[in-house]
């Protein structure tokens, strides 16, 4: 019986390099690269995509998502406070009302639903891909990272001492959670100063954070938890309402700098 049609392990590798090359190589100029794939990088990479933005996520896991798979505690329930809801509504994620303004999801199927709505969108990935540093203009802007395949950065270097390449884009935003490592690079410069996440504070955390959601640095836009290490913000445990809302925001502002209509 032969089911499957006669093809053979050459065409198999060639489809995965020729596909992968031509992505890369178009990639390696995009309009907006977002540093990480937790929540508030995929709502921003799908809001961006939907409105045409030539959007790269740079994710140094395997697998997308970040914090989004997993409520609190190790257990895979997530809360959003209203109006977030709204933004599970827009997704097709079923949720539980839980108490006055609060909602339940399952992980999972809201992490899964976000993942397959930026991919939709058209948003492009590199994962297993860190970012190690920025790309900077003399005017100070940033105009793109500094990537190395995720596994190079755990190899002792007597093993391998491999470097980096580069790729540029209009805007670059960090959405690298706690973190803020595309912040910290400008840091260990001397060119911005992170405060560090502060204390618990669920009512005051999110609106603060979506309110200072923006340009922290010429061509960079910083996004989700790395919004509250920059600003030394309350954090909020594990409500994710804040992280769409600021992935939309970050998106917005990304498109009034590049000048599109969302
Ligand atoms: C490539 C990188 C790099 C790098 C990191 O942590 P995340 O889920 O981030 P957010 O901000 O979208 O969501 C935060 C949320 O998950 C959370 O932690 C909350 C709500 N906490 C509240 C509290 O009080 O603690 O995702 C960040 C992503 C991850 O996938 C990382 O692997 C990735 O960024 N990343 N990717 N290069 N240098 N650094």
């Amino acid at each position: 019986m032969q089911i499957f049609k006669p093809v053979g392990e050459k065409e198999v590798t060639r489809a995965i390099v020729e596909s992968f090359m031509r992505q890369f190589y178009e990639y390696a100029q995009s309009d907006v690269i977002i540093v990480g794939a937790g929540p508030s990088g995929l709502m921003a990479g799908r809001e961006l995509a939907s409105a045409g933005v030539k959007v790269l996520i740079v994710e140094r896991n395997n697998y997308l998502g970040g914090g989004f798979w997993i409520g609190g505690y190790l257990m895979n329930k997530v809360t959003v406070r209203e109006p977030a809801n709204e933004i599970l509504d827009e997704l097709g994620v079923p949720y539980e009302k839980f108490s006055l303004g609060l909602y339940v999801a399952d992980g999972p199927h809201a992490c899964s639903k976000l993942i397959a709505a930026a991919c939709d969108a058209g948003v492009k990935f590199a994962n297993m891909t860190k970012v190690d540093d920025v790309v900077l203009r003399e005017d100070g802007r940033i105009a793109g990272v500094v990537i190395n395949w995720t596994p190079i950065s755990t190899l002792p270097r007597e093993i391998t001492c491999v470097d980096p390449v580069a790729i540029e884009s209009e805007l670059v935003i960090d959405a690298t959670g706690h973190e803020a490592e595309v912040i910290s690079k400008l840091e260990e410069r001397g060119m911005i100063k992170k405060v560090g996440t502060g204390a618990m504070w669920v009512e005051r955390s999110e609106d603060l954070l979506v309110e200072h959601t923006g340009e922290a640095h010429p061509g960079l836009i910083v996004t989700g938890m790395a919004v509250v290490a920059l600003y030394g913000l309350p954090r909020m445990g594990p409500t994710f309402g804040a992280m769409l809302v600021s992935g939309k925001r970050a998106a917005e502002i990304c498109l009034q700098k590049l000048n599109r209509e969302a």
